[in-house]
């Protein structure tokens, strides 16, 4: 959250706009911005269009959650596609840095697919129709053909087919709440297509709501034996109709399933016994050219930037009727906000009511010419600003490119999972345009130009929800009442409610405030326990009784501190009773399992449990220590909490010192704690001699504590040991040599 709040003061400046004016003229130079006209996702509550990243499966808008429709509309388009091999390759050296499961969304989103293009002749018209499949060795499992609604085919039919008409018409308006794409075909009667590899088959043609019609050919073609969709169609538009299948699986142990939707081998005719990959082959080889080709489809598309809002930065671009869209020269960038104008526009642009901004000299013929009256989509302005970090002040560029050879890829970057696809995709697309075409970041450390080395995305924080189990309705806090704390009921009815956990919403009514939380327990307790009850990138179920717990423990530092004799010594004191030993080792446990927590796992719940046990161990051990030791431990423990817990860490940083002052005097001043190997190798590590009646035959390696239970446990099972004591019985044991030999007396 810090982040992209940061993202949105640094965007939201006039000197941010020129610069990201300039990204969009770089982008316009190298042919990787360009305008045209096309059907677009349109969000009729927010008025204005939509990139696809921001319509969701279902078809609603990402911010209003409006029903998203389409309009035809001249627009902005970045060419993201030019970059869509780069942008798909390079998510493998993202391998062991990115979460599998952005990848994976990033990969489906790029969507490659290799398949073919099969034409389908249509009887008795001389035209085909063409289709595209990923799975051509099911082709005499085709069963009918079917159409987006906005295929050619489909289009040329409605011009005289009323009732055609009214299905198209049905399908734009009449999706379900959630968008739901209706299963229902429309059946084009009289028009048959055949098949290319079996001319006697007839097939119908639908039109159907699920084609898509800005992939592949707008065509389908449909096998309800192997493909879900297909199948489910077939079954409501041909109920009772048999279903051909043409493909079983290879090997009979797989297990038993509805339809078979993977590869396998072919059971039909002549065909029967190849497998799916050597089906596709002959295939392609009896079709021919004239009937199939091989193809790859992407599903990535070109990102419609344009918007019609008020706020976000302005297209610096003048329209003009004789020179066309002509750039608006660098020296008059930033092109601000019009001033003083309504800021909701209805239906179009607001930026087009401000007549005086609007109307400026051609900066190329000096007519009279119009300003791009649209606004940049702001996921440009967020998807470079981490590369104008590294150079925030530069006034005629993005960033210095010596900078970014030394400063970039960013290091660590830490967001939500919403912006698996969105931001980091047009991040990474911006990356790889100012590394190349660009040339504003030459020689990227990484080759791939990748803008974020290691990307870690943090759980959400889910709310305690309460439904009445009647109906499903979400309660409000006030309808709870409680008999004990944790016995609640609803008041009207005196019916127990159902409790989960969901993500916060103000429809649910399970929002927490952290202000509220902050005032009743202090920003270090609330950030403690954030920090504590989750591995970072998990849900985090949000319990406020159990920040008692974190308070308790830094209540017990403080008095630690404030208890603890001040001891004017080196970092490293003297080591010598058993219970320093044990309390110095702990300490040293922590400082390692902390230190590699924060530059390494990011786990902060195993930080705060760390150090509640290390503060339980110098409980434990305290009397059996020497003040320099209790000393020199607390001073570390509140080096290691400072970070988590700065305002309590340096209360008992001062309490700890008794108001002297120290050089570097506050806590975060100081220098990050070293691990103290002195004790893993002197005390907690050591190799043991192990001799059976007085000659040594194996050695063994002890940690921490030894004593006669442990060496038998570490021998038992050793080669050496079976061989000299085993089925023996052992009648004596003698440590000797310090705890470095031991020798089993065995007859
Ligand atoms: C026949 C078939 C048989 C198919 C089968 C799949 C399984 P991906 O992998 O996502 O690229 N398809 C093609 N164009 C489509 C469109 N415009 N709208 C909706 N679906 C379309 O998916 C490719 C598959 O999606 C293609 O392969 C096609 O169905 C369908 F057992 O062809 B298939
Ligand atoms: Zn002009």
């Amino acid at each position: 959250m810090f982040g992209l709040l940061l993202q949105e003061v640094t965007t939201c400046s006039p000197d941010y706009y020129a610069h990201t004016q300039r990204l969009f003229l770089h982008l316009l130079k190298h042919d990787l911005a360009y305008r045209a006209s096309s059907a677009v996702n349109w969000d009729p509550v927010d008025e204005t269009v939509l990139a696809n990243e921001q319509v969701s499966p279902s078809g609603h808008s990402w911010r209003s959650g409006a029903l998203v429709e389409k309009k035809e509309l001249e627009q902005w388009f970045f060419r993201i596609t030019a970059f869509k091999e780069q942008l798909l390759e390079d998510l493998e050296s993202l391998k062991d840095t990115w979460p599998e499961r952005v990848r994976t969304m990033q990969r489906n989103w790029i969507g490659k697919s290799v398949g073919a293009k099969v034409r389908f002749p249509v009887v008795e018209r001389s035209e085909v129709v063409e289709v595209f499949t990923t799975r051509l060795d099911t082709l005499l499992g085709v069963q009918y053909l079917a159409l987006s609604v906005s295929h050619p085919l489909v289009c040329r039919l409605a011009e005289t087919n009323e009732n055609l008409k009214r299905f198209i018409d049905n399908t734009k308006t009449g999706r379900s709440e959630e968008g739901v794409k209706s299963k229902r075909g429309f059946c084009l009667a009289g028009v048959v297509a055949t098949n290319p590899l079996d001319p006697a088959a007839l097939l119908p043609i639908f039109v159907a709501d699920y084609v898509q019609d800005g992939y592949g050919e707008g065509a389908v073609m449909g096998v309800p034996g192997h493909d879900t969709r297909d199948h489910a169609f077939w079954r409501e538009n041909c109920p009772g109709k048999e279903i051909k299948t043409v493909v079983e699986p290879s090997s009979s142990k797989e297990p038993s399933y509805d339809i078979f939707t993977d590869h396998g081998v072919l059971t039909c005719g002549e065909y029967k016994g190849l497998t799916s990959a050597e089906a596709h082959q002959k295939f392609l080889e009896k079709l021919g050219t004239e009937w199939a080709e091989e193809t790859t489809q992407w599903r990535l598309r070109d990102w419609l930037v344009s918007r019609q809002r008020y706020w976000g930065t302005p297209i610096p671009i003048i329209h003009c009727s004789s020179c066309g869209t002509v750039p608006v020269p660098e020296k008059d960038l930033p092109v601000l906000l019009p001033e003083g104008i309504n800021i909701r526009g209805r239906g179009g642009s607001p930026l087009a009511s401000a007549e005086e901004w609007v109307n400026v000299a051609c900066p190329s013929c000096g007519e009279l010419a119009q300003r791009d009256t649209d606004t940049m989509d702001t996921f440009i302005d967020s998807s470079w600003y981490w590369a104008r970090y590294i150079d925030p002040k530069n006034p005629g560029k993005l960033f210095d490119a010596v900078k970014a050879d030394k400063l970039l890829p960013v290091d660590l970057y830490v967001g939500g999972v919403e912006h698996a696809i969105l931001h980091l995709l047009y991040s990474r697309f911006i990356a790889k345009f100012l590394a190349g075409p660009a040339g504003l970041w030459p020689n990227p450390s990484n080759s791939t130009a990748e803008p974020f080395k290691k990307l870690v995305t943090q759980g959400m924080v889910h709310g305690l929800t309460y439904t009445d189990p009647t109906t499903g309705r979400f309660l409000k806090p006030e309808e709870i009442t409680y008999d004990a704390p944790s016995q609640p009921k609803i008041a009207a009815t005196g019916a127990t409610p159902n409790k989960s956990y969901e993500k916060m919403s103000k429809s649910k009514y399970n929002g927490v405030d952290p202000v509220t939380c902050i005032a009743t327990h202090g920003a270090d307790a609330t950030r403690a326990h954030i920090l504590f009850a989750a591995p970072v990138a998990d849900v985090l179920n949000w319990d406020e009784d159990k920040i008692i717990g974190v308070r308790r423990f830094l209540l017990r530092v403080l008095k630690r501190a404030d208890t603890c004799t001040y001891v004017d010594t080196p970092h490293l004191p003297e080591i010598t009773t058993p219970q320093e030993r044990k309390l110095w080792k702990a300490l040293n446990d922590a400082v390692r399992s902390v230190t590699e927590a924060f530059s390494e796992s990011l786990a902060m719940n195993t930080t705060i449990s760390d150090l509640m046990k290390l503060e339980n161990t110098i409980d434990a051990e305290i009397k059996g220590c020497s003040p320099a030791v209790v000393y020199a431990a607390t001073q570390v423990m509140l080096r290691l909490l400072a970070p988590i817990t700065p305002a309590v860490a340096e209360e008992a940083w001062e309490m700890l010192h008794h108001g002297r002052r120290l050089e570097g005097s506050r806590v975060l001043q100081q220098p990050w704690p070293q691990v103290d190997t002195r004790v893993f190798e002197e005390a907690d590590v050591k190799d043991v001699s192990i001799a059976v009646n007085g000659k040594v035959r194996l050695t063994v390696r002890v940690e921490g504590e030894m004593d006669e239970g442990v060496v038998r446990e570490l021998v038992h099972g050793r080669k050496e040991w079976e061989k000299w004591a085993s089925g023996k019985e052992v009648v004596r044991v003698v440590v000797a040599k310090g705890g470095k030999l031991v020798n089993f007396v065995v007859k």
